[in-house]
């Protein structure tokens, strides 16, 4: 079987950049004071909620499980207009440079587009956030697939969003590696038989990643970086 690295696919939530811990979780907060509901959401808690993937899944579980007898007139006008101002928000502490890539990320990227490696994106943010981050970050233009949020029906844990980007992508997966830095996203990458490398953070660290082919902190950034032929052998070997 040709397993020749051609294309690397990368989650943008938590391997990109922290942007749960210090953006999503942060908007949410703006967002709730700004739709005056006294609720906070801190780091501990939003660590449980991201048990649920999708911003709009995250708070609907968040009110039937912390605020059952809270009652609005339309819940599901107010899931999204909480959801749209925490976007807001979330774009502009990108505008603001809040959130920076993780270390290494940057430097591989432009490691693959050098030589010629596809780029491609699988998230379960929506479009606009996913693509805010990349126009503060890096290049929207580098990846020739964005495949994000809403675009597939079942969000990860499921394979949609990966078997959605493959198909775009017209490629086989044993020819991408997936970075990604959660179980869901690795479980969502799997079942779409593809192989994962995961760069934990604080949040993911002690989550199971049996299935993961590498589990590294980081992407590394100097004296030891991961680079594209590393990536090529350890294809090879797996
Ligand atoms: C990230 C998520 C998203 C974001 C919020 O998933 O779970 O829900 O927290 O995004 P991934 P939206 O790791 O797949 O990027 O509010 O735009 O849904």
């Amino acid at each position: 079987m040709n397993n020749r690295l051609t294309a690397l696919i990368f989650d943008v939530d938590g391997t990109l950049a922290d942007t749960e811990r210090d953006g999503h979780r942060v908007a949410f907060n703006r967002a709730f004071a700004t739709m005056g509901v006294n609720w906070h959401w801190s780091i501990d808690l939003y660590g449980e909620l991201l048990a649920i993937a999708g911003g709009k899944e995250r708070l609907k579980f968040y009110l039937e499980k912390y605020r059952p007898d809270w009652q609005t007139e339309n819940m599901t006008e107010f899931i999204l207009q909480t959801h749209q101002l925490k976007s807001q928000y979330y774009r502009s502490l990108l505008q603001e440079g809040a959130i920076p890539l993780r270390p290494g990320v940057k430097r591989l990227i432009l490691e693959a587009k050098e030589q010629g490696i596809r780029l491609a994106i699988a998230t379960t943010s929506s479009l606009p956030n996913a693509t805010a981050l990349l126009e503060t970050t890096l290049d929207p233009a580098w990846f020739e697939v964005i495949g994000a949020g809403d675009i597939v029906e079942h969000k990860k844990p499921a394979p949609d969003i990966y078997q959605y980007v493959l198909s775009q992508m017209n490629i086989a997966p044993q020819n991408c590696l997936v970075f990604e830095d959660t179980a869901h996203g690795l479980a969502a990458a799997t079942q779409a038989n593809l192989k994962t490398i995961v760069t934990v953070n604080e949040y993911t660290k002690n989550q199971d990643f049996t299935d993961a082919i590498l589990v590294i902190n980081q992407i590394g950034e100097t004296a030891f970086p991961i680079n594209i032929s590393y990536l090529q052998q350890i294809m090879s070997n797996k």
